[in-house]
């Protein structure tokens, strides 16, 4: 039997009540410390059966982003690989690398946000895509230190994430144009620099962020516009370090429209795309900032991964 507030948690992740991609990772952490706070189970056996079972449920909510199953990795694998602990000690495991997980996480947001901020000059033009807590750190730490902004945020369809970082923006004082996804190459012009954030980074560097993020990243390499991504280093996917390709989340299509006003007609609604490296300027971690041919590196000191290993 899963507890309801496991369940809640799965169920909030799918139905994108609570989305964007550290959230996402910090809930799935909670749901394990649940675990490890309630089990029934009797024995370590038992114990790791149910965390392994609450993990699948876990992984099943969305497929893209890498933060769900890094944090699920993080919260579970010291727990996994220790033999004969008895079930306090491993369930007292789960709960601290849980907490922990969860304050790193928040951590990491906050020094994005201080480190990108040293890359935004005083009267940029900033546009910035979706919704992301890694891209707005970064806008609102460089606004706290008294830098004159402004932000152009595009809408996002089709569920417009964007209508959230508006309200994040303007609430905080910051100048904010809202505009539709269209409208980007309209203004690329008149924008300095471009930041979004990331649900999965691949070991080329390539970044798989909000649907239409490559198209914005492909408009402002075109017009020389700086394209930053803010994002911390359990968005990087260890898959991709053996060649594993990462999964772009296909949603229904209600999500664009009522389909039964269009009988007869396919409707596609992947959310995620996948920027290529070449039109990434610089990738901004809580480590530093990296050029995005480092995100192998990142990946291999992340997992402590040697090539020709099998990831654990
Ligand atoms: C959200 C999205 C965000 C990343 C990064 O997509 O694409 O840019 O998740 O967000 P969705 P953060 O709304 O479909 O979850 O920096 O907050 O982790």
């Amino acid at each position: 039997m899963t507890n309801a507030q496991i369940k809640q948690i799965a169920e909030d992740i799918r139905t994108m009540r609570t989305r964007g991609a550290g959230k996402i990772g910090r809930a799935a952490a909670r749901a394990l410390k649940i675990v490890a706070r309630t089990t029934k189970a009797r024995n370590s056996a038992e114990f790791i059966k149910e965390l392994d079972r609450v993990s699948k449920l876990l992984l099943g909510t969305r497929p893209t982003a890498v933060s769900l199953s890094n944090a699920i990795r993080f919260v579970t694998l010291k727990a996994k690989l220790i033999k004969d602990a008895d079930l306090q000690t491993l369930r007292n495991i789960v709960m601290s690398r849980a907490d922990e997980f969860i304050r790193v996480s928040n951590e990491a947001v906050k020094r994005i946000g201080e480190i990108g901020a040293r890359r935004i000059s005083d009267g940029d033009m900033i546009m910035t895509h979706c919704n992301s807590d890694c891209a707005l750190a970064v806008i609102k730490t460089a606004f706290k230190q008294g830098k004159h902004l402004e932000v152009f945020v595009t809408e996002s369809r089709p569920m417009k994430q964007g209508l959230i970082s508006v309200r994040d923006l303007s609430r905080a004082g910051i100048s904010t144009t809202l505009i539709v996804d269209s409208a980007v190459r309209h203004f690329i012009r008149d924008i300095d620099k471009v930041i979004v954030g990331a649900d999965s980074i691949a070991a080329n560097g390539a970044v798989i962020n909000k649907i239409g993020t490559s198209q914005l990243a492909l408009t402002a390499h075109e017009a020389r516009v700086l394209f930053f991504v803010a994002a911390e280093s359990y968005k990087f996917h260890p898959g991709t370090l053996v060649g594993r390709l990462v999964e772009i989340e296909e949603r229904p299509s209600k999500e664009i429209v009522n389909p039964k006003r269009f009988p007869g007609v396919r409707i596609r609604n992947p959310v995620f795309d996948v920027t290529p490296p070449d039109y990434i300027d610089l990738i901004i971690t809580e480590r530093g900032i990296i050029p995005p041919s480092a995100a192998y590196v990142v990946l291999q000191e992340q997992f402590e991964w040697k090539p020709g290993e099998e990831l654990i």
